[in-house]
């Protein structure tokens, strides 16, 4: 039992549920013990000596003595590496098509009995005895797998033995330049930046509030970003077992003057060895890794609000008197979430109708303010014949079985409860179904919660037990291989009912948990942050690093989740908040309020400075999210996006790039009111005092309690709201002798039609600042031009 069994224990001692979570525990230990494989003895292998190969599309087969690898590159340059026979299909990750190869890639000989893959973008070269190395055309160094090796079962499963076999764990170590440095690995709290460290790959609700420190959390996935000197590379390694990845950083000139390389070991406990890697500028990389994983999801426009949130509302009183808050004090908002607490002890897809006595009409009532209504899904449906989800399900046949063929129990909020199979593409239509009695109640927006999936226990792992059986569409396996992507399944199966319900809507979903290709169907946010300053850096690790996972829209509680933050914490938590993708207020009901009025006249004249801000940018923040649909490029970039040459960017961690034209410049420190902040090439304007800077370099830059530091990129347009409410373009003075531009893209909103890209390019010519519209003759939207006093 380690720390985190213990205080779940205590926690829960002396109470109904601690019972019944001391019961789920054991029965998960007892279902383990009797339903998975016996892990005997084993035997190590690794592929052997080279001994021919066989030419395909894009690439083509190597044979080793014992094994084989399929190494194929896709037209977009992406690199494919299968070994044992795998290919890169069945896979969660894909968006739902393997991309075609590159017909001029070719497999030929290479030195030392090895072979190599020349095409355009990348060279791939495998050793004799199954090292891959992936170069750049010039023959760049970016990664050296070093052989595999597996670990397999030396006896088959005794006769009778209705496990099966065990499955074959597998381990590669690969080699990265001496200068790189992780990112991604999915949602990491201590990152962005990932330091060295093992950091496992399986999807965990911390329990409580989570700290830095803590990992893994809710989102896990097998996806590094790697930037060094000679480039970058995205490796995602396709398979959702239970795995640890170790990182060590390198060091040049490191032991008698040699560089020594960084290291990354990859464990994974079964499933395939497989493997993408995509090289290019970062811009290129996550544009290829949306091309295979598949584009974000659009939210309408209305999700880049305001969104204000809380565990525990109580009732419509509540609700109304928290939005009549924000519209007396003329702040804008968005959305309201209603979370568990509005349904009917604790059943999803049910109403309190006591506390909830109307929701349609309480619905209607805030959309005419401009508010939509969100509601939490959880995935347990409470084990109660009558109650109508379950018996839909149970006859359905829906909820995830034990090897016997009964429903898992576990315990969640409604007691006890059961598990859709959200691997059954059957039980997804049915789930999806029930979304239905949602949009009746008059919820727009949907917020999937303890979908690891959680189930409590008293000691071991609070999730489903690992022989738990799942369809996994049609292939059948059990919970070691669809625990990571169950949550995907989940987002899977809420988008396309969504999709069917209401198709002229572009559903809003965010999920906590997930996989890679999580973004197809919407976004995620934080999870429970701990209230404190380190909760609050954390916040920008979580967005920064999901990003580069293909992850773009995601945002913190604002405020943390528990307990109650100062009035300066949570003034710089908005503030940051306010240049996240999801700006959203949500705390827990044990903790403190979090209404921007509920902390003095100043935090409340500065919240609303920074509401305002949000507001007015919000044909920026929709722009984006076009793009980021568009291009896979995040809303939210590390400062090194465009620059990852520039070592001292890339080891910043307390700024970030909104888009291409906003560096934004977050306090994440107690008592400050100045700030350093690293700067990109180029020039870069103050937006509060429009003075200018020039990158790169270091500068100290105020940052009083009524605002963070945003710095403009000179020549960038900005599109904004006007007063009037229509879009306006603010554009920066491009430095002399420089051209700039940037885009819009217009949106009705809330549907599929597609926007057109409207192109701007700005000159400085003569001391004036020119803008013109591609394809017009003259800017359709009026100009606000900034900037141009002079560099510093
Ligand atoms: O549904 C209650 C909470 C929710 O407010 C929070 O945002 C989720 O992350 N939920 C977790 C379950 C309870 C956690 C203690």
């Amino acid at each position: 039992m380690d720390a985190r069994d213990l205080r779940r224990l205590m926690g829960t001692v002396g109470t109904a549920r601690g019972l019944r979570s001391v019961r789920t525990a054991w029965r998960r230990r007892c279902a383990d013990a009797a339903g998975l494989p016996r892990q005997g003895a084993e035997r190590a292998r690794v592929p052997g000596a080279a001994l021919g190969a066989d030419p395909g599309p894009g690439g083509g087969v190597v044979r080793f003595a014992r094994s084989s690898l399929l190494v194929r590159v896709a037209a977009g340059g992406a690199v494919f590496c299968g070994w044992d026979g795998a290919g890169p299909e069945p896979s969660y990750a894909l968006g739902g098509s393997v991309p075609e190869v590159d017909e001029r890639a070719v497999l030929e000989p290479d030195k030392d009995g090895g072979w190599r893959v020349v095409s355009e973008r990348v060279l791939v070269v495998v050793g004799r005895h199954g090292s891959v190395e992936v170069r750049t055309p010039g023959g760049v160094l970016l990664r050296r797998d070093l052989p595999p090796r597996w670990w397999e079962p030396v006896a088959p499963p005794a006769p009778g033995d209705s496990a099966g076999p065990a499955a074959a764990r597998w381990t590669q170590r690969s080699e990265v330049p001496p200068d790189a440095r992780f990112f991604g690995l999915g949602g990491r709290a201590a990152g962005p930046r990932l330091r060295e460290g093992t950091y496992r790959l399986w999807n965990t609700d911390p329990g409580g509030a989570f700290e830095p420190e803590d990992d893994p959390l809710y989102i896990t996935m097998p996806v590094q970003l790697v930037v060094a000197d000679a480039g970058t590379h995205l490796a995602f390694h396709d398979n959702s077992w239970d795995g640890r990845v170790t990182l060590r950083e390198g060091e040049e000139g490191a032991g008698s003057g040699h560089d020594r390389p960084g290291r990354c070991e990859l464990r994974m406990d079964g499933g395939p060895l497989r493997s993408w890697v995509i090289v290019g500028t970062p811009a290129r990389v996550l544009h290829g890794w949306a091309a295979l994983t598949g584009a974000a999801a659009l939210p309408p426009a209305w999700a880049l609000g305001h969104h204000h949130a809380r565990w525990g509302f109580g009732s419509e009183a509540e609700v109304r008197r928290v939005v009549a808050g924000y519209v007396e004090r003329g702040l804008p908002l968005s959305a309201l979430h209603l979370d568990i607490d509005h349904y009917r002890g604790h059943r999803v897809f049910t109403v309190d109708r006591e506390r909830f006595p109307d929701l349609p009409g309480l619905a209607a009532e805030l959309r005419e303010l401009g508010v939509r209504l969100v509601s939490i899904v959880d995935p347990a449906v409470k084990a109660e014949p009558g109650l109508a989800v379950y018996d839909s399900g149970a006859e359905a046949g829906a909820f995830v079985r034990d090897g016997r063929g009964r429903a898992v129990r576990g315990e969640v909020w409604p007691g006890e409860s059961v598990f859709p199979d959200f691997t059954d593409p059957a039980v997804r239509a049915w789930w999806g179904g029930l979304y239905a009695e949602r949009l009746a109640q008059g919820f727009a927006g949907f917020w999937h919660d303890m979908n690891e999936p959680v189930s409590f226990v008293a000691f071991g792992e609070p999730t489903l037990p690992r022989s738990a059986r799942h369809a996994l569409e049609g292939r059948g396996g059990d919970h070691r291989e669809a625990h990571n992507v169950y949550a995907l399944a989940m987002a899977r199966a809420g988008f396309e009912g969504l999709r069917a319900l209401r198709p002229g809507e572009r559903p809003f979903l965010f999920s906590r948990s997930g996989w890679a290709g999580m973004q197809r169907y919407g976004g995620t946010w934080s999870g429970d942050v701990a209230t404190g300053w380190p909760g609050l850096r954390a916040s920008l690790a979580l967005v920064l690093g999901l990003g580069l996972c293909g992850v773009p829209y995601s945002g913190p509680d604002v405020g943390g989740f528990t307990g109650s933050p100062s009035p300066e914490l949570y003034l710089r938590w908005f503030q940051l908040g306010a240049y996240l993708p999801l700006f959203r207020t949500h705390a827990a009901y044990f903790a403190g309020r979090r209404e921007p009025w509920e902390f003095g006249a100043e935090v409340l004249e500065h919240a609303g400075a920074a509401l305002w801000e949000r507001e007015r940018l919000l044909p920026y923040f929709v722009t984006l999210s076009h793009l980021a649909r568009r291009t896979g490029a995040p809303y939210v970039r590390p400062v090194w996006w465009r620059s990852p040459e520039d070592r001292a960017l890339r080891d910043c961690e307390d700024a970030f790039l909104l888009g291409d034209s906003l560096l934004v410049a977050p306090v994440l420190e107690q008592g400050t009111d100045r700030r350093a902040v690293r700067l990109p090439r180029g020039r870069w304007y103050d937006t509060a005092t429009g003075r200018a800077h020039e990158g790169p370099g270091q500068v100290l830059l105020d940052a009083p309690l009524s605002r963070i530091p945003v710095l403009a990129r000179a020549g960038s347009v900005v599109p904004v709201k006007g007063a009037d409410g229509r879009v306006e373009l603010e554009v920066w003075a491009p430095a002399a002798g420089r051209t700039g531009g940037g885009v819009l893209i217009p949106d009705g909103g809330e549907g599929w039609e597609s926007a057109e890209v409207v192109r701007f390019t700005t000159r400085l010519r003569d001391g004036v600042v020119t803008v013109e519209q591609e394809g017009a003759r003259e800017v359709g939207y009026p100009v606000r031009v900034r900037g141009g006093e002079g560099a510093s």
